[in-house]
This record gives structure tokens, C-alpha cells and sequence, in this order.
């Protein structure tokens, strides 16, 4: 049942085309609701381009790496994003430094272009940290934290977002500190990421009610990537995603997923409308998740091989490749992208493998910003614990 095509309980009208700039096979064929968004990509050309394909292509070696590195028991799971790196990429370069991003778990482009490495992402997968890049930092290049409870980023980022207007009526000097009125210009956004599954959280209909009571500039963005585990999104919503965000009072687009043209052109129009006060945006990417959910699932159980089949041709790295190769690119740059990606996720591969584990006591230090007993107890608990054994090393 997973292809089969909506069909709403009440008729809302047809649907416009998703928003699209090059076609299943890389052509230039800007989709007619394409229009409105043309001319966000007027300053992109080329070597922007270039960018986002080594983007793609970088991220998708490195993931295909880290399910190899699952696979031989050094990672204890993985998330592959592969089919998806197309609106991440879009979306990640349509954002401006001062922007805050909140991922789910699969934005791996996304978190390359906020600069976080990928050291740092596949060392959250073998269990050395607690969450956060850098070891330390939860927010590097104003990327958050991986939040693996569905939902939970939604309220994390519209809260974030509520606080941004809040810091610019302080900036102004407004001392009314009364969040919501359509208009006040933050200078920054908030862009959330979430699943087409995760629409059904209760968490995440709470943060689209609060970001369209208080104008939060916050631009939700699901990947629809259509399926939550083994259940697909013909079972989640009856309607398409994005109408449900209308109802909301978002405004709310839906894109071609796989292409990063599309992508970048709606997230910076609804990017730049939050920043400069006229309130939150939603964008559902049409896309597909071609590998399994995680390293723990076997999606062949539940998809047929025709759908997946159906969704490599609209490949988003091909497609970008297909237009680069109009624009005159040539095999030197895909073949020098391509040796470059594979050396990078060859460097992360020895990188991960060396790292130091972490000492068992940092599990304690982070919980509370003051001392706490009942920390402490569980700190002393463990000490006992391990030096339990230190006859038995001692022994050996
Ligand atoms: C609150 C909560 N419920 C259930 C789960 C188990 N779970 C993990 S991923 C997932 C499916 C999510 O699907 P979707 O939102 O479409 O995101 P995708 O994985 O497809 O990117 C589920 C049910 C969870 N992590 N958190
Ligand atoms: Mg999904």
C-alpha cells in the first residue's frame, strides 16, 4: 500500500505541484509553482553548485562508512540518510550562521555544512559522548543536539524561537516583552527537522500551535521521506502533510525533496520572511529513505523492490550531477569529488577507531550545574564497583 496516492476524507481542491526546478533526470523544468521561487536562486550559480554536490556526495561516503563500521561492531548503530542528502543540502545553505538548526537524527549534510565533523557525528554512534559535537559543545555552528525521541526537537526549536523574539524586543528595548506580534524583526531564524511519522507526535502539532499564536521565525521542514520505520505515511495522514500545516495557520509549501535547487529557493524565501517577522513556514520535502530506517532494520520485510527501484532514478546526486554536466562540468571534478569523499571517510574510519574512550565518570558530570547528592552517590556507587575488580586485573 506504500505508493498508493492520498485520498482525503474532504475534498480541499486539487493539489499544486510540488515545487521543482530540475526534473527526475537533472533537466532544467521549473515546475509552474516553481515561479514564486525563482528568484531566490538568483545570486546561485555554479560554483554554489559544485558545492552542494560535494556536500552530497562527501555525506553519502561517510554514511556508507558508518554502516560498514556498524557492521564490523565499531559503531553501536547507525542512521543512514542516504536518498535524502538532496533538501538537506538545499535547506542547511539556504540558512544564514546566525540561524539555529534542530536536527532529528538523519541530518548528517546537514550537520557537515554547520561544520560539526563527521569525527565528531559517527563518535555520538560508538558511545563516546553524551550527546553534543565537539564532545563538549551541544550547539556547534548552531546545530543541535541529535534528538532521537520523536518530536522532542519541535518544542525544543519553537521554544528557541520564542526566545528569539523575545532577545530582539530586548535589543529594542521594548520592555511590553510580549512575544507573538506578527512583525518583530529577530534578524535570525530557527529551522526544525522532523519525519513524516513524527507529524503524528503530539509534540509536534503543540509546536505549530504555539509558532501560529506567537509568529515564532521558525521554519518546520519534514522530510517525508515516506515511511516511519515499516509503517508508511499513507497510514499516518489521510491528507498530505503539508495541508495539515495550513490548518495550523502555517504557510506551507510542498518541494521536490531530491532536488537541492527547490530546496534552497523555498527555505531562504521562508528563512528570510521569519527573520524578518512574518512568522513561521513549513516546507514538506517529498523524498525516500533508499537505505534501511537504521542498522537495525531489514526494510526488504516490508517495501516492495519496485518503489525502491522507482526512487533510485530520482537519485538527488545524480539529478545534480545530470544539471552540472549541462552546465559544462566535466568527469575531472566528479572523479577529483568523488577520490576526495572516499579519502575523507577513509580519514573518519582511522579517526574513530583511535579515539579515546571516555572516563566512566563523565556520565555524572554533566547531569545537574551543581552538585547533586543523589549524583553523587551513584558516582561513589560506581567507584566501589569497578574497583571491585581490581584484584581480579591485578591477577591476570
Ligand atoms: C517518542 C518516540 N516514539 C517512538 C520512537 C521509535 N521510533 C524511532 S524512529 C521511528 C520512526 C520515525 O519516522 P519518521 O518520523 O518518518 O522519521 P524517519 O526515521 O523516517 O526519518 C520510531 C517510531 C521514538 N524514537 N520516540
Ligand atoms: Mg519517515
Amino acid at each position: 500500500m506504500s505508493e498508493e496516492t492520498f485520498s482525503p476524507l474532504l475534498d480541499g481542491g486539487a493539489d499544486p505541484e510540488p515545487v521543482r526546478f530540475l526534473d527526475d533526470a537533472g533537466n532544467h523544468a521549473p515546475s509552474q509553482t516553481a515561479a514564486e521561487f525563482a528568484d531566490e536562486l538568483a545570486g546561485v550559480g555554479l560554483e554554489d553548485f559544485s558545492r552542494w554536490y560535494r556536500d552530497m556526495v562527501s555525506t553519502r561516503a561517510f554514511d556508507t562508512e558508518c554502516t560498514h563500521l556498524q557492521r564490523q561492531g565499531q559503531l553501536a548503530l547507525w542512521v543512514p540518510s542516504v536518498g535524502q542528502e538532496g533538501c538537506q543540502v538545499g535547506l542547511a545553505h539556504a540558512a544564514e550562521p546566525q540561524d539555529h538548526i534542530f536536527p532529528a537524527y538523519r541530518e548528517h549534510a546537514v550537520a557537515r555544512i554547520r561544520g560539526v565533523s563527521f569525527v565528531d557525528l559517527a563518535a555520538q554512534f560508538r558511545g563516546l559522548t553524551h550527546g553534543g559535537w565537539d564532545v563538549t559543545d551541544p550547539a556547534h555552528g548552531n546545530f543541535h543536539l541529535y534528538t532521537l525521541v520523536l518530536g522532542a526537537q519541535t518544542q525544543h526549536a519553537t521554544g528557541h524561537a520564542l526566545g528569539q523574539v523575545l532577545d530582539a524586543k530586548r535589543r529594542a528595548a521594548d520592555t511590553a516583552l510580549d512575544a507573538g506580534e506578527p512583525g518583530t524583526a529577530t534578524g535570525e531564524a530557527t529551522m526544525v527537522f522532523y519525519g513524516d511519522g513524527t507529524t503524528s507526535q503530539g509534540d509536534a502539532n503543540e509546536a505549530m500551535i504555539f509558532a501560529a499564536s506567537y509568529q515564532t521565525p521558525e521554519l518546520f521542514v519534514v522530510q517525508n521521506n515516506r515511511w516511519a520505520i515499516s509503517v508508511p505515511v499513507t497510514r499516518q495522514s489521510r491528507t498530505p502533510l503539508y495541508r495539515r500545516a495550513l490548518g495550523f495557520g502555517l504557510r506551507a509549501v510542498q518541494i521536490d525533496g531530491n532536488d537541492p535547487l527547490a530546496a534552497y529557493a523555498v527555505g531562504r524565501r521562508f528563512l528570510r520572511d521569519a527573520r524578518e517577522g512574518r512568522g513561521p513556514g513549513y516546507i514538506e520535502a517529498l523524498t525516500y529513505r533508499i537505505g534501511a530506517h537504521t542498522t537495525s532494520d531489514d526494510p526488504t520485510r516490508y517495501r516492495e523492490e519496485g518503489e525502491l527501484e522507482r526512487w533510485q532514478q530520482r537519485d538527488p546526486i545524480d539529478r545534480l550531477e545530470a544539471h552540472l554536466r549541462s552546465l559544462g562540468v566535466g568527469d575531472d571534478f566528479f572523479d577529483e569529488v568523488r577520490d576526495t569523499a572516499d579519502r575523507e571517510a577513509k580519514r573518519v574510519r582511522d579517526a574513530i577507531l583511535h579515539l579515546p574512550a571516555p572516563e566512566a565518570d563523565s556520565m555524572f558530570a554533566h547531569v545537574y550545574s551543581e552538585p547533586h547528592q543523589r549524583i553523587e552517590e551513584q558516582r561513589e556507587w560506581l567507584e566501589r564497583y569497578e574497583s571491585s575488580f581490581a584484584d581480579e586485573e591485578a591477577a591476570r
